[in-house]
């Protein structure tokens, strides 16, 4: 076994919140463990990729009332790194206050968290990235912040639809990412492979940083 490789199965809730003072900050030695973040609009199957990489059925709660979960949770993973699942964005169905306190939620965590290493993009394969999609790659950037791309729920197309949508992803991203190399990869909970795939890359990103 590479000595790099996480095992995503030893995960463990540590706490959900919303405020700055909130979040957990474990220490290895001097400093704070390295975290990794998803992120991605409502509905884009972030929970559920959650659970698929943890091997976990109800790690996170996984909605069909897309737009619910507004906290922040914190998991710990293989005693190496924090898992941090984040509020989605993007929901048109919530009222405008609701959307501000996401804003603000996520901004809380966003803007102080040197500790973040990667923050992992999750977009479904079967549409474009969003104004709030670009406005987070925009933010990564900003924030040398490396990103993973997650094409989500690939299952839901055939074999040329894939494709299709593979490269019209590609194409956006490569307007919002300009002269970078993007790592992405298509996903679906529905096939085993893809979790070592993620798992891999995973490690790869972090060992490098
Ligand atoms: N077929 C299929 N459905 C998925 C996949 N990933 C997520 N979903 C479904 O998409 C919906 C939203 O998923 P969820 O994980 O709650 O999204 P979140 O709001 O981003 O956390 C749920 O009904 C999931 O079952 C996938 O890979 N394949
Ligand atoms: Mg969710």
């Amino acid at each position: 076994m590479q000595a790099n490789f996480i095992n995503f199965s030893q995960a463990e809730f540590i706490k959900s919140s919303v405020k700055k003072q909130d979040f957990p900050v474990l220490y290895l030695g001097k400093h704070p463990y390295p975290e990794i973040a998803i992120i991605g609009r409502s509905n884009a199957g972030k929970s559920s990729l959650i659970n698929h990489l943890t091997q976990k059925k109800n790690l996170v709660y996984v909605s069909s009332t897309p737009g619910k979960t507004q906290l922040i949770n914190f998991f710990f993973i293989d005693n190496r790194l924090l898992l941090v699942d984040l509020p989605g964005y993007g929901f048109a169905k919530v009222d405008r206050e609701l959307r501000k306190s996401w804003g603000e939620i996520l901004a809380n965590y966003l803007e102080d968290r040197p500790q973040l290493k990667l923050l992992i993009l999750v977009l479904d394969s079967r549409r474009d990235p969003s104004d709030e999609d670009a406005a987070m790659i925009a933010w990564a950037q900003s924030q040398q912040k490396k990103l993973l791309f997650i094409f989500s729920k690939t299952d839901k197309l055939n074999t040329s639809e894939k494709k299709q949508s593979e490269i019209r992803i590609l194409q956006a991203l490569s307007q919002l990412c300009p002269g970078q190399s993007i790592s992405y990869i298509p996903y679906s909970i529905k096939d085993n492979p893809c979790r070592l795939t993620l798992q891999n890359k995973i490690s790869s990103l972090l060992s490098t940083s």
